[in-house]
């Protein structure tokens, strides 16, 4: 029987299937990627791949439906699990929807659904996208050919990059030209939420971490056995710093943070003086935890205080962590104990884990 869809070139069927994992690739790598970085140009690079990889998808939808369709006629029962295949395109659909919607900024100004940001809605889906693009690609397993690599297939890549580009490109553009709150974002993507005005700030979690019930009122200093408590209405000194909090859930925002510098209140606490390499715990009350370098400490602030006022207990009361250039996850609230350890800083979950 002659099914006009046969007449696809079966060569098709596969470029844009490799093509569309290609990008979910990219747009996976790029979107994990985009939180370990936090200043200029790096996140600028990151989020501007991570766009057109993201909206390069649509390009492909005209032909991946003719492929799908192509597939159901001719052989449903070759595909083990259709279920997978159809909550893949689903969760992909909704990751690049909730995608455009933070981008753009609806419901604005910092897209929240139903109490829930649009990026954590994208991330969660993403990941949901992942494992099932797994399974997908396992029961559709297409063997590497060496015409891939080749020059034809160079050139059709890279004309799907350049359309990729040239679509993200638009959307930013047009983004700006019409006034839309998504054109004023930052170069990671988030939109601004209370600079100066630490009460607009958002209180946020990195998963499941909530505000302790009492909050300690003293922080300790460590380093081997040496044990320093100080009262924590001893940390400001004074220090200050302008710094832009800028968390993975899609806002920003920049304070007058004030404190004390991190290698003055570790020079101060231990007199024998530091080591050379070595790392730092910053631990809060709730056991979020991060591990800093050593050589980091100068631009670290504990800080007491917001635009000249006390921390509320939401935003990490008695004193808080602000880490300049780096994302929010960085910024430990809550802080009772500060550790100098000989570990290297990147041995740790490269996200928190609470
Ligand atoms: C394969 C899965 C993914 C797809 C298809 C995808 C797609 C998209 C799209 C289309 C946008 C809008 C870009 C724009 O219009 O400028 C976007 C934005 C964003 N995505 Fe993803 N994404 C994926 C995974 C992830 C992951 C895993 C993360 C983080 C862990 C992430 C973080 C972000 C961020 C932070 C933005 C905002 C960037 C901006 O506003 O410029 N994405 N994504
Ligand atoms: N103890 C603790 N500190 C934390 C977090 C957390 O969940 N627990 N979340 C981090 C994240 S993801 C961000 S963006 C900022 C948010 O700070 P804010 O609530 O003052 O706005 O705190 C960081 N510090
Ligand atoms: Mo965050």
């Amino acid at each position: 029987m002659a099914l006009p869809e046969l007449r696809l070139p079966r060569r098709a069927g596969r470029r844009t299937n490799l093509g569309l994992l290609l990008l979910l690739l990219v747009a996976g790598g790029t979107g994990v990627l985009g939180y370990t970085v936090g200043t200029a140009p790096a996140t600028t690079l990151v989020a501007a791949a991570h766009g057109a990889a993201g909206l390069g998808l649509l390009l492909l939808v005209p032909w991946k439906t003719v492929v799908v369709r192509r597939g159901r006629r001719r052989a449903m029962h070759t595909r083990r699990d259709p279920g997978v295949a159809i909550a893949l395109g689903f969760t992909v659909a909704l990751t690049v929807l909730t995608g455009v919607l933070h981008a753009v900024g609806l419901p604005g100004p910092w897209p929240v659904l139903g109490g829930v940001a649009a990026l954590q809605v994208h991330v969660a889906a993403a990941i949901v996208g992942a494992a099932l693009l797994a399974v997908h690609v396992v029961g559709a397993r297409q063997r590497p050919r060496r015409t891939d690599l080749g020059r034809r297939e160079l050139l059709r890549t890279g004309a799907l990059g350049l359309g990729a580009v040239a679509l993200w490109g638009g959307l930013e553009g047009l983004l700006r030209l019409t006034g839309a709150p998504g054109g004023r974002r930052r170069s990671t993507g988030s939109h601004e939420r209370g600079t100066d005005d630490p009460t607009a700030m958002p209180v946020t979690q990195w998963i499941g971490d909530a505000v302790p019930d009492d909050r300690a009122s003293a922080l300790e200093v460590v380093w081997g056995d040496s044990r320093v408590r100080l009262d924590a209405d001893e940390l400001d000194r004074g220090d200050e710093v302008r710094a832009t909090l800028d968390c993975t859930g899609g806002w920003y925002a920049a304070q007058d943070w004030r404190g004390v510098r991190l290698d003055r209140l570790l020079a101060g606490a231990l007199p024998r003086g530091l080591p050379d390499g070595g790392s730092v715990d910053v631990v809060s009350a709730t056991g979020y935890r991060r591990r800093l370098p050593l050589s980091d400490t100068a631009h670290l602030l504990l800080a007491t205080h917001a635009a000249g006022r006390p921390l509320s207990p939401g935003h990490g009361a008695p004193v808080r962590l602000v880490a300049p250039g780096r994302r929010g996850f960085w910024w430990v609230k809550w802080v009772v104990r500060v550790e100098v350890v000989d570990a290297p800083w990147w041995l740790q979950s490269p996200f928190p884990l609470q």
